[in-house]
């Protein structure tokens, strides 16, 4: 179907559609969920190349299935700074407007991170910033804590705490275990995610020299929205 100049401006910004680079290290669901807004026109961009630096992941599959392009860019046994020196060759290969980690698991440097500044986001499973790093959602049960959730946020060379955006918020019930844990927050990521995408790609959110503007409004604290 073709669609007129005027149909497509009521459905998104008449602005170029973003080019989206997604790295990923696994499963991939946050990647297939975005692929599909955007297959789908609910968001305004293009996934230019889905960046593995895993080989064999599911994600991969699931991509090429959804007819994207597909690079493994090998990790293991690589020094950080040769990794990086390829996974940049490979992005500028695609010329991403936005890099986004998608449940991707190897630590970023400095140097690189300064190099997509404003440009590359995350989503973390926890309410940043409690719970940096690893194992998540089996630290939340340890502690006893009866919310949890998880929080998009733009990427710094601080590990996990670059200007939270938005998070969903969950309850931990007491039957939980760390599979249905972390099953009701990924559910929530697959919500979340998308929408910030959409903020980004609408041009309503701005990194602004790391004090990030949501509408025009400084993000001093993340947008937060309830979960059951
Ligand atoms: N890099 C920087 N500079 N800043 C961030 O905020 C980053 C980052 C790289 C990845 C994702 C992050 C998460 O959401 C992320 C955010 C991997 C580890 C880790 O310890 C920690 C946090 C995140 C991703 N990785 C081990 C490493 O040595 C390897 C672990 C493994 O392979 O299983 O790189 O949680
Ligand atoms: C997601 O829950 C994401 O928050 C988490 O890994 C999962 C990836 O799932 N990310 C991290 O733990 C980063 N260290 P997916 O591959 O199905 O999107």
């Amino acid at each position: 179907m073709v669609r007129s100049a005027k149909a497509r401006t009521a459905l998104s910004s008449t602005s170029d559609p973003l080019r989206l680079a997604i790295l990923i290290s696994g499963r991939g669901s946050n990647m297939a969920t975005i692929a599909r807004e955007c297959l789908e026109r609910r968001i305004n961009a293009r996934v230019a190349v889905v960046i593995s630096n895993k080989p064999g992941v599911a994600g991969l599959p699931t991509a090429q299935q959804m007819g994207l392009r597909t690079q493994v860019v090998p990790s293991s046994g690589v020094g950080r700074e040769d990794f990086e020196k390829a996974l940049t060759a490979t992005l500028d290969e695609h010329a991403p407007d936005l890099v986004i980690l998608a449940g991707f698991m190897r630590v970023l440097t400095a140097p690189f991170v300064r190099h997509y500044s404003g440009r590359m986001i995350n989503i973390h499973p926890s309410l940043l910033p409690k719970y940096t790093g690893l194992h998540t959602h089996q630290r939340v049960l340890d502690a006893g804590d009866t919310e949890h959730g998880a929080t998009v946020h733009f990427v710094t060379p601080e590990l996990d705490g670059g200007p939270l955006i938005l998070q969903s918020r969950v309850p931990v019930k007491t039957a939980d275990s760390e599979a249905t844990l972390a099953a009701r927050v990924q559910a929530t990521e697959h919500v979340i995610y998308p929408r910030v995408i959409a903020w980004i790609a609408d041009k309503r959110l701005d990194w602004n020299g790391g004090r990030p503007l949501l509408d025009g409004k400084h993000l001093t604290q993340p947008v937060v929205e309830d979960f059951p």
